[in-house]
C-alpha cells in the first residue's frame, strides 16, 4: 500500500537558527509533507473522516514554523514529523524543511533537511471501570496512555455505559476504546497497561469481577499486515478472544476507528469490517455514557 497525500511549499516566517540574528529577525521557512496512508476507504466513501485533512496538516506545520525557536532545521523537521504521525491513519511521513534564506555566506539556491519516519503498529485498548469514580478513572487512564513512552494515542472513543457481561452480579461499567500507535512489543505494552491498572488501585482477584480499572489489549497490528500479532499465549491472547462478540468493546471501538477491521478467524476471510460485526450483535446493554473531561 503506497497511497500518499503530498502537501508542498507550506511557508511562513520563523525564528529558527543558531545565529542570534536569525532568532531576532526571522526568515522564511518552506515545508513539504508526504503522508503515507491507506486512502481506499476515503476513495470509496467520499468521507473526510476516512482520510487526513491536509488543511489541518498545513496548520500544524505553520504552528511549528512560527512557534518556539529551534537551533536546527533537523529539529523543526523532527517535531513536524512527530505531529503528523499523531494524525489518525498515517502510516509514515516524509518531511522536508527548506531554508532558502539561510546565512550560508555564498550564493546558493536552497538548503533542505529531509527525513522519513514510520509509525509503529496500531494497538487497540479497551478500557472498563465499574468501581469508584468510573469516569474520572477512565479519564486518568487515557491521560496515562497519552504520556506512556512508546505509545501515541490516535483516537479516543466516547464513553459508553454498559450492563455487566458475565461474572458475578456487579454494577454497570463505563467502557471506552483507545486506538494508538506503539513502538513497544505486545508484552511490553501489556506490562505498561498492568502498571496503569495498578496505579488505579486494581487488584487481580475475582475473575470477571468488579474492578476500578481494566485495560485490555484487544488487537495488535492491523489484521492482515506484516505487523499483526496473533498469539494463543495464556498471558496474552491476541486478538482478544471475546472482543469481537462484545458490544461494549465493538461499539466504542467503531466510534474511535470506523474503518477498523477485526480478526475473527484465520486467514484473509477471518478479517471483517467492524460495522458488519456490530450489526450482528445485541447492543441493548450499551448506552451513551458521560462526556470526557467532566472530572
Ligand atoms: N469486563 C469484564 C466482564 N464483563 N462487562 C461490561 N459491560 N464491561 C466490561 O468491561 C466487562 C464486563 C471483564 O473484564
Ligand atoms: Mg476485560
Ligand atoms: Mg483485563
Amino acid at each position: 500500500m503506497s497511497d500518499q497525500i503530498v502537501l508542498t511549499g507550506v511557508s511562513a516566517r520563523g525564528f529558527h537558527g543558531v545565529l542570534e540574528a536569525e532568532k531576532r529577525d526571522g526568515q522564511q521557512f518552506v515545508v513539504d509533507v508526504h503522508l503515507t496512508l491507506d486512502l481506499s476507504r476515503a476513495g470509496r466513501t467520499d468521507d473526510l473522516a476516512a482520510t487526513v485533512n491536509y488543511a489541518q496538516v498545513a496548520s500544524t506545520v505553520v504552528a511549528r514554523i512560527t512557534g518556539p525557536s529551534f537551533d536546527l532545521i533537523e529539529r523543526l523537521a523532527e517535531v513536524i514529523a512527530d505531529d503528523v504521525l499523531g494524525f489518525p491513519l498515517v502510516d509514515a511521513v516524509e518531511v522536508v524543511v527548506h531554508k532558502p534564506q539561510a546565512p550560508v555566506g555564498h550564493p546558493f539556491t536552497d538548503v533542505e533537511v529531509r527525513l522519513r519516519r514510520n509509525n509503529g503498529p496500531r494497538a487497540v485498548i479497551a478500557l472498563g471501570s465499574n468501581v469508584g469514580d468510573r469516569g474520572r478513572t477512565l479519564s486518568l487512564a487515557v491521560d496515562a496512555l497519552r504520556t506512556l513512552p512508546g505509545f501515541t494515542v490516535s483516537s479516543v472513543s466516547p464513553i459508553v455505559e454498559t450492563d455487566p457481561v458475565g461474572g458475578p452480579e456487579q454494577p454497570p461499567y463505563l467502557n471506552a476504546v483507545v486506538v494508538g500507535r506503539t513502538t513497544l512489543d505486545p508484552a511490553g505494552l501489556l506490562e505498561a497497561l498492568h502498571g496503569i491498572e495498578a496505579e488505579h488501585g486494581r487488584t487481580r482477584e475475582i475473575h470477571w469481577g468488579p474492578r476500578t480499572l481494566d485495560l485490555d489489549l484487544v488487537q495488535f497490528g492491523t489484521p492482515g499486515s506484516r505487523e499483526e500479532v496473533v498469539s494463543d499465549d495464556a498471558t496474552l491472547t491476541l486478538p482478544h478472544p471475546r472482543a469481537a462478540e462484545r458490544a461494549f468493546v465493538l461499539l466504542p471501538w467503531a466510534r474511535a476507528e470506523p474503518e477498523a477491521r477485526v480478526r475473527v478467524g484465520p486467514g484473509e476471510v477471518g478479517i471483517r469490517p467492524i460495522g458488519e460485526l456490530l450489526d450482528r450483535l445485541d447492543r441493548s446493554g450499551v448506552r451513551p455514557g458521560p462526556e470526557w473531561g467532566h472530572l
